[in-house]
């Protein structure tokens, strides 16, 4: 026995790990490691049983193939890339090359070398058919910097914050809300707010999080616009906004006609549609605005909500006018020390609208954010024919068939593709109709670094951490690094690829060691410094917010017309009551994610399986005794586009009159025997029906929907 530190990959916090392995470099045990510098000895469920999901028997060894009678069998790996590299070419020969499209899933975010070489490949490759989970996800914060804009130098970090609201995000379950709260979040919470922290929560749900809220604000789903709006009106009447930072920054007329748009959001008309407490929203207005230092953050719930992209600009207008973000001469401390330095700088970038050079693409208009395609637009992609029509995808670390809207539409898309290629650990849904599967490293098999998108941090310490692969693959296990499949199939194609402007070695492959350093070359820190320091090191940088060059002219765009008008149709379309009597409807479906497991990754493992068997569909106490039901009763959910079995279970957490569910459970539509427990909340989904402007982003919480007894 032995043990080896590394860190978790299993969501983007890379808690620290100690790891046991037996004499064959086999994994018996995680622990957390208490000398990491930035978890401090914590690890969350999901780090705790990564041994189950290493060790488990249904966990794909070797590349498969699927036969003509739907099985699937072993097939070498090079013999599958090159059978996968002749159909890529005869596809792109008779249809072009929008036909291959990419889908970066959530676990080519957590494989620093699949993040890396994903780009590459499609460059290489040529393809505008990429996609990825940001447009399933917040990608209504994209939309945000693209029309308000935004500022360099980032917010206010927690620990030198005085107030700190959060709006649909519960970091003590998610550990994800970028820059305030992401390891070890419930003692990080104890020991700021014992420094004096005021915590505001805006949430539906009583989370975890809001325990330690000092204001809970807890409207209906998907009224965040008019709640914000709401608080907004109050700043601006009350005159608590940072009129300094405001007449510097914010674009001349821009205030009058912030006030003209939120004027009909009186504080009646925001408590009687919201269903909160005028006088509550009131005080979390101005312990808000009037504290010091301290900054708005927000998660999936108002990007899953009605109205995302509104929502979003609304929230951040929160920081703009209230000036909430690092100034020119503040510490930062959270410094992406495995990339290139990038100073932060005091200064606005502004709105480029970006989005309105991109032609409408085919489906629904939908055009591009940041050179990607809107993910909820794919399965129509696949199935409408014509120029263009996508025929073969590569999934790599994500599970669509799962984790999109409308999962009917979706399946029946992939299944019709001429060529589905996934990299997926176990036979997951998308993988059961793949025609080929590669299976992949899990984490501890594998060299890494901590995510970094588009190269930034999401810590709050410049900190970094290097693991080698630690873990050995099971006996004869065929295991392939995510990005190795990209570089074989590039080969293959006569393809070069580059990274940064440098050309990969075509002929013998790399090894993800060289990969890494050459993703951390020109690094703030050298990566061999970091691999000095086998628990992570945290570094004091002494570096400060930079000032703006003398040319930054830029300003937030705090109410352009296309954000003005979709407020006042907020104004005019009526709450709660009308949208759910409407269609005959009693209840609303909001979204939330559990401590047991990660999007759609290894809900049947016994740990899991043990504490969350299915995914309850969770109502307040006083709902269910009015619907004359008992914890654990199946009941029959329906929405204007579908209808789902689910096991009920109670939950003072819960409004009545809401019923809440985690996403991506269950199997393939009416497949049998599936080994993934629960159902799908995305067959309850529509991508077509209140789709979002500009980023095609679907609704996926505050649906309205009936519950009635399955008997
Ligand atoms: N209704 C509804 N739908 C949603 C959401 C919601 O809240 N509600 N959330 C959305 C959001 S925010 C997101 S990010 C997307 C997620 O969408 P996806 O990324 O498409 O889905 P995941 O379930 O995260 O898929 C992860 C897959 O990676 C596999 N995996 C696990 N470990 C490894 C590994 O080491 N390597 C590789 N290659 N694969 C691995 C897992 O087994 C799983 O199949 O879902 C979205 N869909
Ligand atoms: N344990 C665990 N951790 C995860 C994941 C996981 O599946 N499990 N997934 C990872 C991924 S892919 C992501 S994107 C992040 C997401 O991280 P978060 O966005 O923090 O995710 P949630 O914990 O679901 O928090 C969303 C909150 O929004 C609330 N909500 C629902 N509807 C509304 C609404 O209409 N308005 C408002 N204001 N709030 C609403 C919900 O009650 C919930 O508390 O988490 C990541 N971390
Ligand atoms: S919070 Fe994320 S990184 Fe930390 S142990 Fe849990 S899953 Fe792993
Ligand atoms: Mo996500």
């Amino acid at each position: 026995m032995k043990t080896a530190k590394s860190f978790c990959r299993m969501c983007g916090s890379a808690c620290g790990t100690v790891l046991t392995l037996d004499d064959d470099d086999r994994l018996i045990k995680v622990r957390p490691d208490e000398d990491n510098p930035m978890s401090r000895g914590y690890l969350c469920y999901k780090g705790l049983y990564a041994d189950e999901m290493q060790n488990h028997p249904d966990r794909l060894l070797h590349t498969v193939k699927r036969q003509p009678d739907g099985s699937y069998r072993a097939i070498d790996t090079e013999v599958a890339l090159d059978e996968i590299a002749g159909r890529m070419a005869d596809l792109m020969a008779a249809h072009g090359k929008d036909a291959i499209a990419l889908y970066t899933g959530g676990h080519s975010y957590l494989t620093s070398t699949a993040w890396m070489m994903l780009p590459m490949f499609r460059k290489a490759l040529g393809t505008n058919a990429n996609y990825s989970t940001a447009t399933i996800d917040q990608s209504a914060k994209f939309v945000t910097v693209e029309r308000l804009g935004a500022w360099a130098a980032g917010k206010h970090t927690i620990d030198r914050s005085d107030v700190m609201m959060l709006i649909g995000t519960n970091p003590l379950v998610a550990h994800s809300t970028a820059g305030c709260l992401t390891t070890d979040p419930v003692k990080t919470l104890k020991r700021e707010k014992a420094r004096g922290l005021k915590l505001i929560v805006i949430d539906p749900r009583r989370t975890e999080t809001a325990a330690f809220a000092d204001l809970l604000i807890q409207p209906w789903p998907g009224e965040d616009a008019t709640v914000v709006a709401g608080m907004v009106r109050m700043i601006l009447a009350e005159g608590w906004i940072d009129q300094t930072f405001v007449d510097r920054y914010v674009e001349e007329g821009g205030m009058a006609r912030l006030w003209q748009a939120v004027e009909p959001f009186t504080p009646d008309y925001v408590a009687g549609r919201a269903g909160v407490d005028a006088d509550e929203l009131r005080a979390a207005a101005e312990l808000f605005a009037t504290g010091d230092r301290g900054s708005v953050f927000s998660g999936t719930g108002p990007s899953m909500a009605p109205h995302a992209n509104l929502n979003e600009h609304l929230i951040e207008l929160l920081n703009v006018i209230c000036g909430r973000y690092r100034r020119e001469g503040e510490p930062v401390e959270d410094v992406a020390i495995l990339m290139p330095p990038r100073p932060a700088t005091a200064m606005v970038v502004p709105p480029m609208r970006g989005f309105a050079a991109v032609p409408p693409g085919r489906i629904r208009g939908a055009g591009q954010l940041f050179g990607e395609r809107m993910t909820s637009t794919l399965p129509d992609e696949i199935l409408t024919p014509g120029e263009g029509q996508v025929r073969a995808l590569f999934n790599a670390g994500g599970n669509p068939a799962s984790s999109f809207p409308d999962q009917e539409k979706t399946v029946k898309a992939l299944k019709s593709l001429d060529l589905l290629v996934s990299i997926q650990p176990f036979m997951d849904t998308t993988a059961r109709l793949a025609d080929y599967v590669f299976a992949p490293r899990l984490q501890y098999e594998r060299a890494d670094i901590p995510m970094y998108i588009y190269d930034m941090s999401f810590f709050p310490k410049s900190w970094a951490q290097y693991t080698p692969e630690i873990v050995k693959p099971p006996e004869g296990a065929q295991l392939v690094d995510d990005w190795y499949v990209f570089w074989g199939l590039a080969k293959r194609l006569g393809l070069t690829l580059e990274y940064k402007g440098e050309a990969l070695d075509m002929e013998a492959a790399p090894t993800t060691d060289q990969l890494l350093e050459l993703r951390c070359r020109g690094s703030v820190i050298p990566l061999d410094e970091i691999k000095r320091h086998p628990e992570g090191k945290v570094y004091d940088l002494n570096q400060t917010v930079q000032p703006a060059p003398p040319d930054a002219t830029g300003r937030f765009d705090v109410m352009p017309d296309d954000v003005f008008g979709e407020l006042q149709s907020v104004w005019r379309e009526g709450g709660r009551e009308q949208r759910l009597t409407e269609g005959g409807f009693t209840h609303q479906l909001q979204v939330r994610r559990v401590r047991e497991i990660n999007n759609s990754s290894a809900m049947w493992v016994p740990a899991v399986h043990r504490r969350m068997p299915t995914n309850w569909a969770a109502m307040n106490p006083a709902d269910l005794e009015a619907l004359n039901l008992t914890p654990e009763s199946t009941v029959t959910i329906r929405s204007e586009h579908g209808a789902i079995p689910a096991v009920v279970r109670p939950d003072e957490t819960i409004r009545p009159g809401v019923v809440s569910m985690t996403h991506s459970w269950g199997g393939l539509p009416g497949e049998e025997g599936s080994h993934e427990p629960g159902v799908n909340v995305n067959l309850l989904i529509s991508s077509e029906h209140n789709v979002e402007p500009i980023n095609a982003m679907v609704r996926m919480t505050a649906i309205p929907v009936s519950i009635t007894p399955l008997r």
